[in-house]
């Protein structure tokens, strides 16, 4: 596992070299899932491939930006999922983007995920790796430095809510809107991962990505983006359920770029999503 999060840190330092640079246009290619590729997902994609490929405890890898499984070693223990460079529409504006990485044992389903490292490319780059307790890491001078352990709250005051508001449904709607009632402030950049690492640092909050009239099942990915940080919300103290209030790392995965939706808090914004959605 080890060597893992190593090649994942080395990885991280080769694509924040690339996203300082210059080359943030779009290639000609459409992903998985039908979306616009830029050439930065691709490099992204090309870096981390070749990072986990030397490490010969790996079996496969499985990215958001291809269709298929790529096989490794054959005895390896590991399976890694991973979105090499997630809000890559942000890229243009120079916002903060993320990768996601899942680190699965045994076949490719919630329930074998066993750790999952995220990566922050913002004004400095940081490293959040969910193994029993949640670490975040600072890259300061090549190297990454433990900064400190990070666990949910209670409560928070953030209130992130993905999709298409045109799409949401009436009690999405009221759930959304009676967060703000209480008190609770908009934080949505449209990266999930600067979005949910600002949850975990300030200690708690909701971001949700609901099924909409346009799209029932939601946006984001199981293998790529939801699952890995269910697993960073679970281990920081905090929940990750889906619309029918169900554990999201419980939820089969039938196809590699399968969505859903998914909500992603502390224990009392959970409680709220369960009241509005009438799942308890
Ligand atoms: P991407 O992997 O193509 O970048 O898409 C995933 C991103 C998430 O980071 C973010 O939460 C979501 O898409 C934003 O979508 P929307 O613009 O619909 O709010
Ligand atoms: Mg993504």
């Amino acid at each position: 596992m080890e060597k893992v999060i190593e090649a994942i840190q080395q990885a991280a330092i080769a694509i924040r070299r690339e996203i300082e640079g210059v080359q943030f246009d779009y290639a000609k290619s459409q992903n998985a899932s039908g979306e616009q590729q830029l050439k930065l997902d691709l490099m992204s994609d090309e870096i981390i491939a070749h990072h986990l490929a030397q490490v010969p405890s790996i079996k496969a890898i499985a990215s958001e930006e291809r269709s298929q499984v790529q096989e490794l070693n054959p005895g390896g223990a590991y399976l890694i999922a991973y979105d090499p460079l997630d809000g890559s529409s942000l890229i243009d504006v120079d916002l903060s983007v993320g990768s996601i990485f899942g680190i699965y044992e045994g076949a490719f389903e919630g329930g074998n995920l066993i750790a999952s490292v995220y990566v922050v490319y913002g004004p400095r780059t940081e490293l959040v790796v969910a193994r029993e307790g949640v670490e975040r890491f600072i890259l300061t001078q090549g190297r990454w430095i433990f900064k400190e352990s990070l666990a949910l709250g209670e409560r928070g005051k953030i209130n992130a809510p993905g999709g298409t508001q045109k799409g949401w449904y009436p009690h999405h709607k009221a759930l959304i809107q009676s967060l703000f009632e209480e008190g609770y402030r908009l934080r949505y950049s449209g990266g999930m991962v600067p979005d949910l690492h600002q949850i975990l640092v300030k200690g708690g909050g909701l971001f949700s990505y609901p099924g909409t009239t346009d799209r029932p099942q939601g946006k984001l990915r199981k293998l790529f983006e939801v699952f890995p940080f269910a697993l960073v919300f679970e281990r920081a103290g905090g929940e990750a359920i889906d619309d029918r209030g169900r554990r999201l790392l419980e939820l089969p995965c039938d196809d590699l770029h399968e969505t859903t939706p998914c909500f992603f808090g502390s224990s009392y914004e959970i409680q709220r999503v369960k009241t509005f959605y009438q799942t308890r």
